[in-house]
């Protein structure tokens, strides 16, 4: 197979110190470069993209299926095997007891007292005072959790005409610039053209990073010298998307914290130049949150997505933690839906958020 996942990722050797563009800030729009990549793409070319592309199909079935439960693996361990522990023999009583057992079990998953609480009541609703099978009660919790986590706009922002503009924010190494070239990827694949910023000027070594992507992928990246006014990136990748008629223009930013009120005006800033070109636009303002930070650090994360505007979800890193469950409190917390989820380094690990295929990998499979 032609796709690279190798465990040595281009994230991991763009993150060696920086070697490339001189390090000299320089605030004039004019001096980003927009840089063609000379590498082949390995996605089908632009000009064989339809006209008037349909928006980007989730990919459904198998594929996607074995994907998500091959990144839960390590929460599905834990939580499968908790709950069958509750199974010594072949059926069991349902009593508080039990309940109270299965509920521990649950929040070891960092789902939160919330979600555990709901699962519980709903397995105490329908079976209390009876004895039931591991595979029935398996059966309640799976059903419960798709329902807590059907979502509405789940799906993509596609502009009616023009570039999509997707703007990509977050704390630092939450997993933003993998997850652009990720989702790139899932684009190319897609048969959209697209071009990416360079909007984290903050280290050079971000923009190499980023660049190694665009290459790998096949696509332009607009960047400028480490320290260049990352509106003025913003602003030069729209301007090249439009003058190349891309479908889509993803703009990377430097991790930021909702406290850096500096940095949350520069936020504001970008949002403003942006639109100054495109009225509508960003059209989405993705948040990458770290599954394997805990719930604390990503309930955290909530007013930062309210004060950037933030419209979906990407949840990186699944693959790296036991406990996926935190899917659950994301929902529950951010009015926000989830659109993605990273499931490890390579430029394949990520599907399209599907509440009823993750709630299967979360204990099936
Ligand atoms: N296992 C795993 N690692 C990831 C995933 N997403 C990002 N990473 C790693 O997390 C680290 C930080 O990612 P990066 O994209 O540079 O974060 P940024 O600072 O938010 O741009 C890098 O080592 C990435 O390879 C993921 O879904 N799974
Ligand atoms: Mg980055």
């Amino acid at each position: 197979m032609a796709f690279w996942r190798s465990k040595k990722s281009a994230a991991d050797t763009a993150a060696a110190p920086a070697t490339g563009p001189a390090n000299t800030p320089v605030n004039d729009p004019e001096s980003a470069t927009s840089v063609p990549s000379d590498s082949p793409p390995p996605a089908p070319e632009p000009e064989s993209a339809p006209a008037n592309p349909e928006p980007a199909e989730k990919p459904k079935g198998g594929g996607v299926f074995s994907k998500i439960t091959g990144g839960l693996q390590k929460t599905r361990r834990v939580l499968g095997t908790d709950i069958r522990d509750l199974f010594k023999s072949a059926g069991r009583l349902v009593d508080d007891e039990f309940l109270d057992e299965l509920f521990a079990r649950l929040i070891r998953t960092d789902m939160g007292t919330k979600p555990a609480n709901l699962i519980r009541d709903e397995v105490a609703k329908k079976y209390r005072g009876r004895v039931v099978e591991l595979e029935e009660v398996i059966q309640t919790i799976t059903e419960e959790i798709r329902s807590q986590l059907r979502q509405d706009d789940g799906d993509l922002a596609k502009a009616k005409s023009g570039p999509t503009v997707i703007l990509v924010v977050g704390v630092n190494g939450s997993g933003k610039t993998t997850s652009i070239g990720k989702l790139s990827h899932y684009l190319r694949a897609a048969r959209y053209s697209l071009v990416l910023g360079a909007g984290d000027t903050f280290r050079a070594a971000a923009v190499e990073q980023l660049t190694i992507w665009s290459e790998r992928i096949g696509c332009e990246i607009v960047k400028g010298n480490k320290g260049v006014d990352p509106a003025s990136i913003a602003y030069q990748t729209v301007e090249k998307a439009l003058e190349i008629k891309a479908d889509y223009a993803i703009i990377d930013t430097a991790g930021r914290l909702q406290t850096q009120k500096n940095l949350m005006q520069e936020l504001q800033k970008i949002r403003r130049v942006i639109e100054k070109k495109i009225p509508g636009a960003p059209h989405e303002v993705l948040l990458v949150l770290d599954a394997t930070a805990g719930q604390n650090a990503i309930s955290q994360a909530k007013g930062f997505s309210e004060a950037a505007g933030c419209t979906g979800i990407v949840l990186a890193k699944l693959d790296g933690s036991a406990k996926g469950g935190v899917v659950l409190p994301i929902r529950d917390q951010f009015q926000l839906p989830v659109k993605f989820v990273g499931l490890g380094e390579g430029m394949q690990d990520m599907a399209a958020f599907d509440p009823d295929s993750f709630a299967d990998a979360l204990l099936k499979g």
